[in-house]
């Protein structure tokens, strides 16, 4: 039997084998990926979030942590994306320029693949002209961008004006994300919308694009 709360204590403890473990026995009993993301993964990065936060952590056990998320993601992928029916969409996500976090938006990722949607995902530090190529080879309706520091929040910016000035803005609906954005501040950069957690993105993006 698998126990979610054993997965959430190996990835806190970047037990890679152990949180893969537990994965599998999840998914052998039944549990939905998306479940297993929201209420297994998504609290457990909160929780290393708030270890650094509070200096029990530091960066080694934040690196061992994400490994054994990414572990679990790739067990998680192909099983999220087995929904069979046709996708609402294409996302195109990314963490803006500048920006090595991606953690959150892994999360992001497989909330919306478990929501429906293909996502094409093209990593951390991605500069605007990457996004917009992507859009234009998988003629994606939605961009996800990501950040997690103050210091790229303008690289944000930068990323939708680009996206004005190469022509394609009015194509695709900007969705934006990562602990340091607020609704005010999307709005102040003209996104389309804003999402504080991996579960509200997939609403968003159901919203954005009328899915
Ligand atoms: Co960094 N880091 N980090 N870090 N790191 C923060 C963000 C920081 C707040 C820590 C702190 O000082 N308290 C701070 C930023 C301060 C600031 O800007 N005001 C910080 C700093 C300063 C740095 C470095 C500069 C440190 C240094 O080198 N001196 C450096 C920068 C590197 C760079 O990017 N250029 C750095 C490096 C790193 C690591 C590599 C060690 C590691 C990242 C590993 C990885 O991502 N693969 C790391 C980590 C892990 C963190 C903390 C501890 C945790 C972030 C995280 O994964 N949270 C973070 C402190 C914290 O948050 N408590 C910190 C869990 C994750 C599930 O939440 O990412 O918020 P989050 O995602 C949420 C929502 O925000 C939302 O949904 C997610 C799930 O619910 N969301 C979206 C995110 N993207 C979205 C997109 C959407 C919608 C929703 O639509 C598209």
């Amino acid at each position: 039997m698998g126990d979610i709360v054993r997965l959430r204590e190996a990835i806190v403890t970047g037990d890679a084998e152990g949180a893969v473990t537990e994965t599998r026995r999840l998914l052998a009993d039944g549990m939905d990926a998306v479940c297993l993301v929201s209420e297994g993964i998504s609290p457990a990065m909160a929780e290393v979030g708030r270890l650094f936060d509070e200096c029990e952590y530091f960066v080694p056990e934040l690196l061992i942590a994400a490994r054994a998320t990414k572990e679990v993601f790739q067990l998680l992928r192909p099983v999220l994306a087995q929904t069979g029916a046709k996708p609402k969409g294409h996302v195109i996500l990314g963490t803006v320029q500048g920006d090595l976090h991606d953690i959150g938006k892994n999360l992001v990722a497989a909330m919306l693949e478990g929501g429906g949607f293909e996502v094409t995902d093209l990593g951390v530090d991605v500069p605007p002209q990457k996004f917009i190529e992507a859009v234009r080879e998988k003629r994606a309706e939605i961009v996800g961008l990501s950040a997690l520091l103050t210091t790229t929040l303008p690289a944000m910016k930068n990323t939708v004006e680009v996206f004005g000035s190469e022509g394609i803005r009015d194509q695709i609906k900007v969705m934006v994300g990562g602990a340091p954005v607020t609704k005010s501040y999307a709005e102040s950069i003209g996104a389309d919308g804003y999402a504080e957690n991996a579960a509200a993105s997939v609403q968003l993006a159901v919203r954005l694009i009328g899915a």
